[in-house]
């Protein structure tokens, strides 16, 4: 009798509304860690902003060791240095504040790639974004001569293979996001990078690259993995109040 009776409290309903939560609270916290794992193992750039490599403000360095690999002149800048050259393969410019850090990338017209080793490890569908820029004016290489810069093309590669469409940038674009959509058939490591295209005389600068899965699944996984539960509570909730 007494339970049909009694009317329960707000101090009595806030307490099963608690244990409730605290029953579904490690269920929760188990997908959030499952999906936490998850997010940590995604594939992911080393240094994808060229700030490990030592390199004087206003200097350039062409580095051989490091996550990335740098062809021709490639190499890493620290702004502020204008369009220079001590010959041809060190060619540079860093007239443009950095996207990210203190330092970028530098590149100067053909035969120029930047690549990385990236481990993933799951197949599927994969985007490549990156910040470029390119200064205007001239450059004199020695002793070859003094050259006007025009137009610059680049591509994202798939092991050194040309992906997604070829860019052109024109002389004086400040920094813009690019991006290529590319599939990795397996999991394993692949190179991924950019290269320059055309020969004439132009500078690209590079900083702040990412790589991220296609459409972001894991985002999804997650709400769908917390909304579920607390869908499915609140409606226990309701049926349980509509029978009390
Ligand atoms: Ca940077
Ligand atoms: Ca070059």
């Amino acid at each position: 009798m007494k339970a049909l009776c009694e009317i329960p409290t707000q101090e009595v309903l806030a307490g099963r509304a608690v244990g409730h939560r605290l029953k579904l609270a490690p269920l929760l916290l188990g997908l959030l860690a499952a999906n936490s794992v998850v997010i940590v193992h995604a594939q992911s750039l080393t240094d994808p902003g060229f700030e490990t490599y030592a390199v004087d403000s206003g200097g350039f360095v062409k580095p051989t060791t490091g996550p990335w690999s740098f062809f021709n002149d490639a190499g890493v800048v620290e702004p502020f240095a204008p369009n220079s050259s001590t010959g041809p393969g060190n060619t540079w410019s860093a007239t443009f504040a950095p996207i990210e850090g203190q330092q970028y990338a530098s590149t100067y017209a053909g035969l120029d790639s930047i690549r990385q080793s990236v481990l993933f490890g799951a197949a599927g569908q994969y985007r490549v974004s990156a910040y470029a820029a390119a200064p205007s004016g001239s450059v004199t290489i020695p002793p070859a001569g003094t050259f006007t810069l025009g137009d610059g093309q680049f591509n994202f590669t798939l092991g050194n293979v040309p992906i997604g469409s070829p860019y052109t940038i024109a002389p004086g674009t400040d920094w813009s996001l690019f991006t290529a959509d590319f599939t990795i058939p397996a999991p394993g490591n692949y190179e991924i990078g950019i290269r320059n295209n055309t020969t004439s005389p132009y500078f690209i600068n590079y900083d702040a690259f990412e790589i991220k899965p296609v459409p972001e699944p894991r985002v999804w996984q997650l709400v769908l993995a917390v909304g579920a539960p607390l869908v499915a509570w609140q409606a226990f909730r309701k049926i349980k109040g509509t029978l009390a």
